[in-house]
């Protein structure tokens, strides 16, 4: 869950901060609680003991670092900030279990306790090693991140998950309609319709199990099968819209 989220993070960052290249973990809180279907909030001074409990939660942990003090030396090049995921730790060795994505070893990559408590260090332009000491605690629940809107279409997060649109697009299907107006109105939000109910489509939607053929801008019932097998149709060339679009297409004549 939280890879592929992390992956995500870095193409949705522009939606809110169209004009930041660096991110601090406010701002990475900020998109993950818009646009993520989990949560995140910012924690001060964190102790060993605090984060440790949140891994024994099953609840992964991001960290801001100050990248020279992770002595990581598969890291290549010069870069002075760097973000990676804690999902476990290891009292016996004394390390954090690591997600780094700095690296091609970085899955269950380890660092000392000492390693990342002194390396740990919030972006601060110019002076990252002067950052404060401060992580993102993350949990598989939206909490009060539910009823967010970050990309202003008129869903929420929770909605924009349950009916399949876009988080961070106001216009998922890019038909030029926003999400929230579609579904309010009865059209498909994940299928751009208008570009589906062209000349010679095969048309069916949920409300009535009619297939119906589109020719000079007219829907036509096809009566039976055997009228659709004669025409060398197949299922597999249906294509499912609204009833609400299906049922402002004017009705002409049935195929029999
Ligand atoms: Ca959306
Ligand atoms: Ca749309």
């Amino acid at each position: 869950m939280q890879k592929k989220g992390i992956l995500e993070l870095f193409d949705m960052k522009h939606v809110l901060f169209p004009e930041s290249f660096d991110e601090n973990v406010s701002m990475i809180a900020d998109v993950i609680n818009n646009f993520l279907p989990w949560s995140a909030r910012v924690v001060e001074q964190p102790t060993l003991d605090m984060m440790k409990a949140e891994l024994d939660a099953g609840r992964p942990i991001i960290v801001p670092a100050y990248a020279s003090s992770l002595q990581n030396v598969y890291f290549r090049g010069f870069f002075p900030y760097h973000m990676l995921v804690l999902s476990g730790y290891d009292d016996t060795e004394q390390t954090f279990i690591a997600e780094d994505p700095g690296t091609q070893y970085g899955h269950a990559y380890r660092y000392s306790y000492d390693t990342i408590m002194s390396a740990m260090h919030d972006f601060l332009p110019g002076n990252v090693a002067g950052g404060s000491k401060r992580v993102l605690f993350t949990s598989p629940d939206l909490g009060s991140t539910a009823d967010t809107d970050g990309d202003r279409d008129g869903l929420t997060k929770a909605q924009e998950f349950t009916y399949g649109t876009v988080s961070y697009v106001f216009d998922s299907d890019g038909d030029g309609f926003g999400d929230g107006i579609e579904l309010q109105f009865g059209y498909l939000a994940t299928k751009n319709e208008q570009a589906v109910i062209q000349q010679g489509a095969l048309l069916i939607a949920p409300g009535s199990p009619q297939v119906y053929y589109m020719d000079a801008g007219t829907k036509h019932h096809v009566t039976s099968e055997a009228v659709f097998f004669r025409n060398g149709w197949n299922w597999q060339m249906l294509e499912w819209i609204s009833d609400r679009m299906i049922g402002n297409i004017p009705t002409g004549s049935p195929l029999t």
